[in-house]
């Protein structure tokens, strides 16, 4: 059948099994928009307040997910508000497609008005992208990205589309697409090797797991969980791999790194054999890597070739998808238990860092509160900041996709987005964003979008007045120098609330939380929490950059 660039794009997305996308209209998409116009009742698209937002969206539509995000914007400006989005995606391995239109064929390379070479900025910062400039192979082109985005390690795709595409007519063909057949890339491994590394483990005394976001991209969190409690294996995950593995059994120490658990960190100095699964082995991780289990051997499995030996040298590497290497390995391994190194390891959990400054309303009591009146049953986005690791420290994930925050970017403003593009894939959830106050002013504007489409999404803002991570630095580092981290601002959150049309609360103490959170939770209306944290309330503990992982600061 003949059809024109615009209706193959939409035929394209609709064989993808896309339902939702996240865009902003400009002139180079004005043909894509009157196409979505016209197929309202076969993608729903929703409006950001700026394209940032809608690549953040598309990012937590598919961190929540599992399936590839959409957002489209325009030429220029458009496309050029999706960098951080995009980069945000590639850093932590985020199957998102980025849709940008671009000025016509005639008018690429002349400075045209809203030109930009979106593909040349874009390219260290996706897995692939494309200029298409001929209609004709527009349609193989968009299902090759969607193939690239969701196949083997995750990440961002830009397809940039000249104008004169998107209304130019050419032959369109229907596809069906093999979902399966992206996460069936099975490894070329010998037996031998699998078999070399379940001895290995089946030998270990003091085995330790590490477990990264590579888990939760390959959905073998269930199969991690029957591997620790098969072999009675003490589990950590990083920030990425939050809910990979269940928080409340009793195997798990929590988070690994930097403002990691002190069993977790400790766990990595003691273990004799550290089991790296899904991991980048990140600086936030390591701190220091010549003191990085140091008395272990180290078994590193990952799908892709480029993170093994790039920031720690294993002793046993496998470059294969976790779903297949648990499958495989399986049959290797027989139950054992591991009382003696499980005693030490609960010695550790008993050492507790408690936020050492007095407030009525603590860090620890957002999640808590959240957790109990939700019974846990809900979705939790962030922006960056102590916040940040406060949400993760503090609610007990027990399955993947419930933690949605950017960690290897780290970027302020990536929460309300998020927290959109999560609602509006599971609509029956609430969704929290813990935010700190610098990054709420970051793309508030998106709160808007929660009201437009009444989500219920809620803004939980631990207010403490101060950039408070980088003020957290300069208490430690800088002799409490507190350069621009201080934020004494006017902004008075309820006449902001209002405007945006969203619900407001007030906490101050435990008492005036707990009952906003009920409320909001019942209401499932968009709303606001402005929760009054002490300025100096700091994320325990912390081991200082480029010092070994068990020289811990509690205090
Ligand atoms: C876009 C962006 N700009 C700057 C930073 C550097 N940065 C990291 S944490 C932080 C402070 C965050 O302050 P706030 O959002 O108030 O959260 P808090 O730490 O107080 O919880 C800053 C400025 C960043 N991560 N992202």
């Amino acid at each position: 059948m003949k059809l024109n660039g615009s209706q193959i794009i939409v035929e394209c997305l609709v064989e993808q099994g896309v339902d939702t996308i996240f865009g902003y209209p400009g002139g180079a998409v004005l043909n894509i928009y009157d196409e979505l116009y016209k197929n309202q009742d076969r993608i729903r698209h929703i409006l950001t307040s700026h394209e940032q937002g809608a690549s953040h969206a598309a990012d937590g539509y598919a961190r929540s997910t599992g399936k590839v995000g959409v957002c489209l914007a325009t030429s220029g400006p458009g496309a050029t508000n999706l960098v951080t989005g995009i980069a945000t995606a590639y850093m932590d391995s985020v199957p998102v497609v980025a849709i940008t239109g671009n000025v016509t064929n005639a008018l690429l390379g002349k400075d045209s008005f809203q030109e930009v070479d979106i593909a040349g900025i874009t390219m260290p910062i996706t897995k692939h992208n494309y200029i298409v400039k001929d209609v004709n192979k527009l349609a193989d082109t968009i299902r090759e990205a969607f193939e690239i985005a969701r196949s083997g390690r995750p990440g961002p795709v830009l397809i940039d589309i000249p104008k004169d595409v998107t209304a130019a007519i050419t032959e369109y063909e229907p596809k069906k697409i093999d979902f399966t057949k992206a996460a069936k890339q099975i490894a070329d491994i010998e037996e031998e090797k699998i078999k070399e590394v379940a001895e290995l483990i089946m030998s270990a005394k003091k085995p330790f797991i590490y477990a990264g976001g590579g888990i939760i991209k390959s959905d073998s969190s269930k199969e991690l969980n029957e591997f620790a409690n098969l072999l009675d294996i003490p589990t950590s995950t990083s920030l990425m791999g939050i809910g990979a593995f269940d928080q409340s059994n009793k195997l798990s120490t929590g988070l690994i790194g930097m403002h990691g658990t002190v069993a977790s960190n400790k766990c990595v100095v003691e273990c004799d054999l550290l089991i790296a699964l899904g991991v980048r082995f990140s600086d936030r991780v390591l701190s220091n890597h010549k003191h990085f289990a140091e008395n272990a051997k180290i078994i590193h499995v990952d799908i892709d070739q480029a993170e093994i030996d790039k920031n720690i040298k294993d002793d046993v590497s496998l470059v294969m998808d976790l779903k297949d290497f648990f499958n495989r390995i399986k049959k290797y391994l027989t139950p054992k238990k591991n009382p003696i190194w499980l005693a030490l390891v609960d010695s550790w959990k008993n050492i507790f860092a408690e936020n050492q400054v007095s407030s009525s309303l603590k860090p620890r009591y957002f999640m808590e509160a959240i957790q109990e009146a939700t019974k846990g049953d809900c979705y939790i986005t962030t922006e960056v900041g102590q916040h940040q690791l406060w949400a993760a420290q503090y609610f007990t994930y027990k399955e993947p996709r419930r933690l949605i925050t950017s960690g290897g970017l780290g970027t302020m403003g990536f929460g309300l987005g998020a927290a959109i593009g999560t609602q509006v894939s599971h609509p029956n959830s609430y969704v929290f964003n813990i935010a700190g106050d610098g990054s709420f002013r970051m793309n508030m504007n998106e709160l808007l979008t929660c009201s437009k489409y009444n989500l219920p999404v809620c803004v939980v803002i631990a207010n403490n007045g101060v950039l408070g991570m980088v003020r957290q630095w300069q208490t430690a580092f800088y002799e409490k120098r507190y350069s621009q981290t201080i934020l004494d601002s006017v902004l008075n959150y309820e006449y902001l609330a209002k405007a945006f049309g969203v619900d407001y609360y007030e906490a101050k103490t435990r008492d005036e939380y707990k009952k906003a959170i009920t409320s909001v939770v019942k209401n499932r209306k968009p709303a606001i929490i402005n929760a009054i944290v002490e300025i100096d309330e700091k994320v325990l503990p912390m081991v200082a950059p480029g010092k070994p992982i068990d020289d811990i600061m509690l205090k």
